[in-house]
């Protein structure tokens, strides 16, 4: 697949997707956002690939929507040029994806970031929805997530009065999973998920379904979710498998059935 907006390639079992406008600050303009989610569903349906990183460059992750793209449209535009769905497209896919983020995760960069499973953060990341400053609010999830993420207090603080959020405030308040110095922060993030990438695929899959549950429905519902993923778990040879070296006392070797 030829992208114009972004770069792919894979380091062993990760698919890597790097953001690629850098003369905009990756903002998301519409080509970007469906190369974007091509690559990463082409990803998820890849077998050589066990989990996925998303990064942009040292500067910007992603500064948001491409403003100067949408500026002049009409409701009826944002709504019948399919933006929300491309948007959460992102929700289908089922293996992990961490966003390795340096520089500005803004707008839209920052609700793709928090849509990601985890975050890996550069010493400069700056986390914030200006959207506010510009007329209008967040519209791919990041008044729902971050009131969940953050809380509601925070989350209001961000929305409307742009408070941005430094790497190291976001690590204190749990919005990323851990920052490391600029000049290796996407080395960590391929690392990490390699380390994911090579744990039971099938556990993996029913892991990171079961905690998305938990923001989707009540304790009594995503207490069922679990379950429904647990009990399938122990048909596969990886269970199975993953038991015995434990009692054997040797690594595990998966094959992913
Ligand atoms: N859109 C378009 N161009 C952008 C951009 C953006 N979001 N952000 C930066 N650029 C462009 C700048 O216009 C400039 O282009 P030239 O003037 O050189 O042609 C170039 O990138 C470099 O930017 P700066 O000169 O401004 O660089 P600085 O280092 O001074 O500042 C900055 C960096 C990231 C702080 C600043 O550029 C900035 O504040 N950018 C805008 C951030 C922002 O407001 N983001 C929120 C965008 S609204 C939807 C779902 C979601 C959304 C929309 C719809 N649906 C479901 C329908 C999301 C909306 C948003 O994200």
């Amino acid at each position: 697949m030829t992208y114009t907006t972004i770069l792919t390639e894979t380091r062993g079992k990760v698919g890597l997707v790097t953001l690629n406008r850098p003369q905009a600050m990756n903002a998301f303009n519409s080509t970007m956002l469906t190369e974007l989610f091509d690559a990463l569903e082409a990803f998820d349906n890849d077998e050589n690939v066990g989990a996925m990183v998303v990064t942009g460059n040292e500067k910007a992750f992603a500064a948001g929507a491409d403003i100067k793209e949408m500026a002049e449209a009409s409701p009826f535009e944002m709504i019948t040029q399919g933006r929300v769905e491309k948007w959460d497209r992102i929700r289908g896919i089922k293996k992990v994806v961490i966003a390795a983020v340096s520089g500005w995760a803004l707008g839209g960069g920052c609700e793709f970031a928090i849509s990601c499973d985890m975050i890996v953060a550069s010493e400069s990341a700056k986390f914030g929805q200006p959207e506010i400053t510009i007329g209008v609010i967040p519209g791919a999830g990041g008044t729902q997530r971050l009131a969940r993420l953050l809380g509601k207090q925070l989350a209001m603080e961000m929305v409307i009065n742009n408070r941005t959020l430094t790497a190291a405030e976001a690590l204190q308040f749990g919005l990323v999973n851990r920052v490391v110095p600029i000049t290796g922060y996407l080395d960590a993030a391929i690392a990490f998920a390699e380390e994911i990438a090579s744990r039971a695929p099938m556990a993996v899959r029913m892991a990171k379904d079961s905690v998305n549950a938990a923001f989707e429905t009540t304790l009594t519902e995503g207490l069922k979710a679990e379950k429904r993923n647990f009990y399938p778990l122990f048909s596969t040879e990886d269970q199975k498998e993953g038991m015995k070296a434990f009692i054997e006392k040797r690594k595990a070797n998966w094959n992913g059935k």
